[in-house]
Parts: structure tokens; C-alpha cells; sequence
């Protein structure tokens, strides 16, 4: 049995909202019971503190601090992410969850997740489509977008288990993950940006994944920064990875 989360938050200039992410965090890993919690903070080249911020705050568990310099992008982020905790002490059975670094998601969501992954799936998505569910302060055209590549991906590429392909917020069972870079190398993540969230679902979906979601409830209100996300782009690099992955 894993003993061990690991949560990372990717975050280019968050300073607005990373404090208060890392302090609801710390809250939660004062509360529950189960896990020991780790978190790690992978600072891609911000130009404000969020590195500062990440490195001063006090929290209530495990803290590491990644600097990446120059800003090389949310994948790369995501990639170095995962790499160092699978070459820290983990085993099989513990979790990695990522999240978005801008408090807009509940970290005591974490606790649903990791119950599922306890069930037997390997990989737990937190859900803007499933019942419970709730987008609060997104724009309609932001919550369009999203339903679209939604209704894309479950055309073109679907995967048993998931409405949400996009959505940053997930836990994985370490044991897939390791799977995943025995069968890709570093072939498992390639997409750039935001494009890449979408990809790692499609991969472990080939190493036979076991795929769930809980709903989540999405407080885009309490952003205080600007989102990271380049939306043309975005939809660009989306399109792209339905082609290379469609009908395989
Ligand atoms: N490491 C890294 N993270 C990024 C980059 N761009 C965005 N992010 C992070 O990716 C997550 C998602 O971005 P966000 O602005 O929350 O997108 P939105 O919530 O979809 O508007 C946040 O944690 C960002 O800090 C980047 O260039 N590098
Ligand atoms: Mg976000």
C-alpha cells in the first residue's frame, strides 16, 4: 500500500494565488489522516517571485522547490515534474497529483482522488463533467472551448472513464506512470503547452490504464492573476494530437 502523495504544482508567475494554494494545501495535509503528504513546486523561469513565495512559505508538510531557467512551457514543467518524484523514494502504489498552481481547484479534492486510486484505478481526473460538477467566474467562450475539445476527444480518441481530457487537476498511481516511461521513454510526453494534458491520457491509455473521474468544482473566480493559457494556440496544438492519435 502507498503511503505517499505527491503533489505538484507546475506555476509560471503565480504569485497572486500560489500562497494561497500552498496554505490550503498545508490545511489539508494538517486534516486528513492517510498520507504523507509531499509537495513539490516546479517554478518555470517566472519573472515575479512565485520562486520566493514557494521557498518562504510555511507549510505543514514535505516541501521542494523546482527552479527552471528560462520559462520553457507548462509540458516541460509537467515532464520535470514527474521525473523528479519517480527518482525520489516512491513506490508503486503512491500518488502523484498535479494541479493548476492558481487556486482554482480544491486540494481537498485530493482525498476523493486518492480514495479511487485506493479502489484500483490508476489515474483519477478531477471532472468539469460529471454530475456535481460546477464552472464558477469562467468565461462563456473559455467554457466553450473546453466542452469542444471535450466533445472532440470523445469522438476521435475516446477513453473509457473520461468526459474530461483537459483538465490539469488529476492523480496518478505511480506504478502507471513508471509503466508508462518503461514503454515511452521520454517519448511520453512530446506535446508542448497545454496540449499535453490531453496526450497523457492517450498514453497511458496504451499501457492500459484504468481511468475515473470525480466532479470538481471549479472556482475560476478566485484567480487573481491572468490565465497562462494562449487559447488559439491551444486549440491549434489540440487539433494536432487528435489527428496523430484518431482511430489508432
Ligand atoms: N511551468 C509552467 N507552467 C505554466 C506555464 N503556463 C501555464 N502554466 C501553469 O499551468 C497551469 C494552468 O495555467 P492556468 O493559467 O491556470 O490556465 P487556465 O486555468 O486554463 O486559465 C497553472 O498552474 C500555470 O501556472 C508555463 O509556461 N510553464
Ligand atoms: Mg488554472
Amino acid at each position: 500500500m502507498g503511503n505517499n502523495i505527491w503533489v505538484v504544482l507546475p506555476a509560471y508567475n503565480e504569485s497572486l494565488d500560489l500562497l494561497n494554494l500552498m496554505t490550503r494545501i498545508s490545511n489539508y495535509a494538517q486534516w486528513q489522516k492517510r498520507w504523507h503528504i509531499n509537495l513539490l513546486v516546479v517554478n518555470d523561469g517566472s519573472t515575479d517571485n512565485t520562486s520566493e513565495i514557494a521557498k518562504n512559505a510555511d507549510v505543514f508538510c514535505n516541501k521542494h522547490v523546482l527552479d527552471i531557467i528560462p520559462n520553457k512551457g507548462l509540458a516541460n514543467a509537467v515532464r520535470q515534474g514527474i521525473n523528479y518524484v519517480l527518482s525520489q523514494p516512491v513506490c508503486d502504489d503512491d500518488i502523484i497529483v498535479i494541479q493548476d498552481a492558481d487556486d482554482t481547484q480544491s486540494p481537498f479534492l485530493i482525498d476523493d482522488m486518492a480514495y479511487q486510486i485506493l479502489k484500483g484505478s490508476d489515474v483519477v481526473i478531477a471532472s468539469r463533467y460529471r454530475d456535481g460538477a460546477r464552472i464558477l467566474g469562467l468565461t462563456a467562450f473559455r467554457k466553450l472551448t473546453s466542452w469542444c475539445a471535450g466533445a472532440i476527444f470523445r469522438i476521435f480518441t475516446p477513453i473509457k472513464g473520461v468526459r474530461d481530457y483537459t483538465c490539469g487537476f488529476r492523480a496518478y498511481r505511480v506504478g502507471i506512470l513508471h509503466k508508462a516511461k518503461q514503454v515511452f521513454g521520454e517519448k511520453f510526453i512530446e506535446e508542448e503547452g497545454f496540449a499535453c494534458m490531453a496526450e497523457i491520457l492517450l498514453k497511458l491509455k496504451k499501457v492500459g490504464a484504468i481511468f475515473h473521474e470525480v466532479p470538481m468544482i471549479l472556482r475560476y473566480d478566485r484567480k487573481q492573476g491572468a490565465s497562462k493559457m494562449n487559447v488559439g494556440r491551444t486549440i491549434k496544438q489540440t487539433l494536432n494530437l487528435v489527428k496523430k492519435h484518431a482511430f489508432r
